[in-house]
């Protein structure tokens, strides 16, 4: 148990340019329109007056790189190197970063923010149905929400990412949900031994025991500060289904829950981010399901109960 911060912090970063569907730079909004600020409110946390939205556009190249292999990676750096900013300020005050996506290149700047922060205490839970670890080189998409844990690990050390000097250990993270990993991927987590815990460990044992396995091996004596990177797509398609890469056999309503609500008990929580809500794929229904219970999912992390 670390002191929980009593303070949140709500970054909106709208932001589409790790991947190639428009929308998803519209679900800070929705999420906030759906009341989530209020919502922590009624839960009794304070809402920091430096709470606000990333003016990513205007970070947006108008001269942009030829032959890269990977898309807007300018611009992808500028942003996330604002973002940084963001949460480091954050991070700095006690408060706790709630950023909300936005494509989930936004973790090379949330990380790197906690990480300036915490530096080697920082233990980080990746929830996704994807690893998000492509060598730049490697990505057969070009799409940099499938890299960020490559230039957070330091595996990629490109110039346009050159203001990114912390990085954190592999031995440090842990995977919950994956369920769609590239082979360079797999490449990567095997050589460097990550510790990954798929939706057959979470057949296999529960959600509860996967939790304490993945807990139990980053953060064992619950002392360590956690930044929790959710990205919506490591939950079913049909919980959560407007997001852009949506893969089958995710996460239940449940099991999601209770991942965050675990997360809540530990009181370890510094930072949280909520990757890929994307409104626009979708119908009118498919939409609300997914805003809805993304917010949810912010405030059981939060530590809402059912009691
Ligand atoms: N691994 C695939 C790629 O690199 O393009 C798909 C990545 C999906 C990334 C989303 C954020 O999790
Ligand atoms: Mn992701
Ligand atoms: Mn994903
Ligand atoms: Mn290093």
């Amino acid at each position: 148990f670390i002191k929980k911060p009593s303070t949140v912090s709500i970054i909106s970063f709208p932001f589409n340019g790790g991947q190639s569907h428009p929308g998803v730079e519209l679900g800070p909004k929705e999420l906030i329109g759906l009341g989530l600020v209020d919502q922590l409110k009624e839960m009794g946390y304070g809402i920091a007056e430096t709470s606000g939205v990333v003016d990513t556009e205007s970070l947006k190249p108008t001269v942009v790189a030829k032959g890269l292999n990977t898309n807007n990676t300018e611009w992808v750096s500028a942003a996330c190197k604002e973002l940084s900013s963001r949460v480091e300020a954050e991070c700095r005050k006690g408060f706790l970063p709630v950023t909300l996506g936005g494509d989930h290149s936004l973790a090379i700047g949330t990380l790197n923010g906690s990480l300036k922060v915490f530096g080697d205490k920082l233990r980080v839970l990746w929830v996704d149905a994807h690893a998000d670890i492509n060598p730049l080189n490697e990505t057969a998409s070009g799409n940099l929400h499938g890299c960020p844990l490559a230039l957070v690990c330091g595996i990629d050390k490109s110039p346009f990412f050159d203001w990114i000097k912390e990085h954190l250990g592999f031995d440090k993270l842990v995977y919950i949900g994956l369920r769609d990993v590239d082979l360079p991927e797999q490449k990567v987590i095997k050589k460097h031994n990550i510790k990954a815990f798929t939706m057959y460990h979470i057949d296999k044992y529960g959600i509860s025991k996967v939790f304490d396995m993945a807990m139990d091996y980053i953060n064992p004596n619950r002392d360590l500060p956690v930044h929790m990177s959710f990205d919506v797509d490591s939950m079913d398609p049909s919980v959560i289904p407007a997001t852009g890469t949506p893969v089958r056999g995710g996460m239940t309503f449940r099991e999601g829950h209770f991942l965050c609500e675990a997360m809540a008990e530990t009181g370890c929580l510094v930072a949280m981010d909520l990757a890929e809500v994307n409104p626009l794929l979708g119908d009118k229904e498919a939409q609300f399901k997914t805003i809805d219970i993304g917010c949810s999912l912010v405030r059981s992390a939060l530590g809402e109960t059912l009691l």
